[in-house]
Order: C-alpha cells, then structure tokens, then sequence
C-alpha cells in the first residue's frame, strides 16, 4: 500500500524535519565548478550467454578488430541477417538488478566492510544505463523515468521501473526503429572478433542476450557507487591496458551532410553517449557511419574527453549546449537527496522516485508493493 505521496503539489518545499520534498532540475541551478573527480575502477565482470544466464567469467568479451586502413574501407550492409540470423530481444524479461546482484552475491566477501560491520562496503548498487538517464536529466526534454530505490544492509539500490505504457510502445515500435537496434548490434560483428588475435565473423548469428559487463566501483566525495556495465569490446592494443581503459564503446549513426545535422547530432545524441562511457570510463567511441543504403561507409574513433569540447565548439554557449559540469553538479545532488530521503533500512520499502520533463524530480513511498524489487534468495544470501 501507499503510505505517502509528497511532489510538486507541496506547499513547502521541505517537510518538518528538513526532509526536502522534491529536487529541482533547472541547469542554472547547478552551474557550479565539476564537484568531484570520477575515476572508475573495475572491481569485477561477468558474461550473459545466449540464454541469458550468468557465467563469472569473460567467455563473451570481444576483441577490437577494425579493418585495415591500407585497403579500401570495405561497405559494411547493416541489415545483413535482419531476416535469418537475429534473436531480438526477449520483451518478456523483466532482469532489473538481478545480474549485478548475482555478482555482489558471489563475490562478497571482498566487498565486505569489515568496520561498519556492513555486508557490503559502497553506498549505492544500480546499472550504468539508470546512472545515465541521471546524470543528462537537466537537459532531457521527451522522456522521463522513475527509479525504485530501497535501503538494506547500509546500501541503496536503485532499479528502473518501466511503465506498461511505455514497454507498449516498446514492442509496437515501427519496422524501421526495429532496425535500427539490429544494425547497432550488427555493426559489432563487423568491427569484433571473438578471439585476441582472431577476426570478425560476419556471418555469424546476432543475439542481444549476449553480453559481457564490466562492475565498476567508482568514490565520489562522502559516496561509493557500484555498477554493471555491458561492454562492446576491448581493444588488445590500447594504450590503456587496463580495464575500464581499454574498452571500446561501438555506435552507429547517419553520415551527416550539413552544420545543422552536426549541431542536432551533438546536442541530443552526443549527450548520451558522452555520459554512457564517461560513467564506465570507456576512453573511446568508434563511430560507424552509415549512407541512405544501411552500410557504414567511415569509421571514426572519438574521444569520450573530448566530447563536451566539441559540443560547445558546434552548439555556442548562448545556444544553450549542455554542460558535463551541469550533469554532474545534478548527479550528485540526486545521490544527495536519494540518501536523505531514503532512511529506513527495509528491503521491503521502496521510495519511487519519479520525474518527467519540465518538473522536479518527486518520489512516492510504497510497502510491500509490486514496486519492491530486491529478490528473497538476494536478500537471504546478503543476511547470512
Ligand atoms: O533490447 C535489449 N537488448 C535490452 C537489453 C533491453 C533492456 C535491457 N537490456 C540489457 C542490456 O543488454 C544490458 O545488459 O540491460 C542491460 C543494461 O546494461 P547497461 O550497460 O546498464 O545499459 P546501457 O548503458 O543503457 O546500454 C548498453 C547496451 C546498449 O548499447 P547502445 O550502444 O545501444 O547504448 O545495452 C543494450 C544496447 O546494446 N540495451 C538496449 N537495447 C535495446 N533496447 C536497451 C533497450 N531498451 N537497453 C540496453
Ligand atoms: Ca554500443
């Protein structure tokens, strides 16, 4: 049952006992200097096979393996196999945490926290991609989302709830956004090998439940965060050897032709992929680019660093190009209100936070309600 509803309808903006009630997202608001540095460490991985099941290992890690650049670059067709090599994603799986969650189960004697005497030593648990819908809220204008989160054992966890509404319009999504996630999956088996010194196999079958994932731990002033991943490859000759370092993050977009293209590509897409790989410490992106037939024509690497660089260099401050500063001025506010407002230690309990474009960031609290997330044998294996 719900036990209390506190948004933008309150009268003030804190309850008695300076609980504040909702967070603002205006970018004004946080124009402050970056708050803190964010250095990713990888603390661990795992592998999801094609069925989906967990494997502490990194049997599905891919190696980098672009084409040469002495020979012509050769088309790469992006719809290749949409027919008859593809298994979509299964719409019917509801994972939420349950992967990263398996991990910190079994590998939690070295996350242990021996003088709080807490199970685990870090402060939040979620998935990076909940971490980027977060950090690039104050410029997001179309879609919201809401973010169960539930405190035990000294830790909050903050998992997505997906609105009916939305995985509706999820499934019923056109013929050609279809495509679109195949070719960005496809585009993988062009550039990766499954092997160190193997090469890419495009012939192969495309599975989207595949996939190996980085857990990252990151310490941000007074807050520990650990997160899961999924990672598109390593590159075996990157001069960052080390994990996060020598990941490689692959996408896909259409060449561009004109400045206004470039502008709207790096105001509204450049973002995303900015604060995805800035979160896991992916140093660099390999764009394909792809002309009017689906296949990639030009490959191009970008460095995450540089991106919000260049956003200002093609939006104009007076434009108003969004700010890596203002994003994680934001971020750490959110984790800021999340920790106060979230006290009672219950698996059980779940604060939904809510927050869709235009208004403040709200949160509803709810018991032992379809919203509680954190699984019984998660719970149980956590207690012993
Ligand atoms: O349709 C799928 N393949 C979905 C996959 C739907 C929903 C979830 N997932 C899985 C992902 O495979 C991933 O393991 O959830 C996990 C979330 O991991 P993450 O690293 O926190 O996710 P995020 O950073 O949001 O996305 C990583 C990749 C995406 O790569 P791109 O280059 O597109 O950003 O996970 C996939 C995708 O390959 N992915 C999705 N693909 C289609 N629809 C979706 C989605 N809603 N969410 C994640
Ligand atoms: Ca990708």
């Amino acid at each position: 049952a719900k036990v209390g509803r506190f948004s933008l309808a309150a009268p003030r903006q804190r309850t008695d006992t300076g609980i504040p009630f909702v967070l603002p997202i205006s970018p004004s608001l946080y124009e402050g200097p970056f708050p803190f540095a964010w250095h990713p460490v990888e603390v661990g991985h795992f592998s999801l096979d094609a069925q989906r099941c967990y494997c502490g290992d990194d049997h599905q890690l891919c190696y980098y393996a672009p084409p040469s650049s002495s020979i012509p670059f050769p088309r790469f067709d992006l719809l290749d196999g949409y027919h008859d090599r593809y298994v979509p994603w299964n719409e019917g799986l509801r994972e939420g945490l349950g992967k990263v969650l398996k991990w910190i189960a079994q590998n939690n004697k070295q996350l242990q926290d021996k003088e709080k005497r807490q199970p685990l030593n870090v402060d939040y648990v979620t998935l990076r991609g909940h971490l980027t819908k977060v950090l690039t809220t104050p410029y997001e204008t179309r879609q919201g989302w809401q973010l169960a989160v539930s405190l035990f054992c000294g830790t909050l966890y903050l998992s997505e709830i997906v609105p009916e509404a939305v995985r509706r319009q999820r499934k019923q999504c056109s013929e050609r956004a279809k495509q679109q996630t195949y070719m960005g999956y496809k585009f993988e088996k062009y550039m990766c090998a499954d092997t160190q010194n193997g090469t890419p196999d495009p012939s192969a079958v495309v599975n989207t439940h595949e996939a190996f994932c980085t857990v990252i731990q990151v310490q941000m002033g007074s807050h520990s965060l650990l997160f899961s991943a999924e990672v598109d490859c390593t590159d075996p000759q990157s001069p960052w050897p080390d994990p996060p370092g020598c990941y490689m993050e692959l996408k896909t977009t259409r060449a561009m032709q004109s400045c206004a293209h470039r502008r709207n590509f790096y105001k509204y897409k450049m973002i995303k992929w900015w604060a995805q790989s800035f979160l896991s410490g992916v140093p660099r992106i390999v764009v394909g680019y792809r002309d009017d037939m689906d296949s990639v024509v030009e490959l191009k690497t970008i460095k995450t660093a540089s991106i919000p660089k260049t956003a200002k260099k093609l939006i104009g401050e007076e434009q108003n190009c969004w700010k890596a500063k203002v994003c994680m001025n934001f971020f750490v506010s959110f984790l800021d209100f999340v920790k106060k407002v979230v006290t009672t230690d219950d698996p059980k309990l779940v604060h939904l936070f809510e927050w869709e474009p235009e208004g403040p960031v709200s949160y509803t609290v709810h018991r032992d309600s379809e919203y509680t997330f954190l699984p019984e044998w998660y719970v149980k294996a956590i207690k012993r």
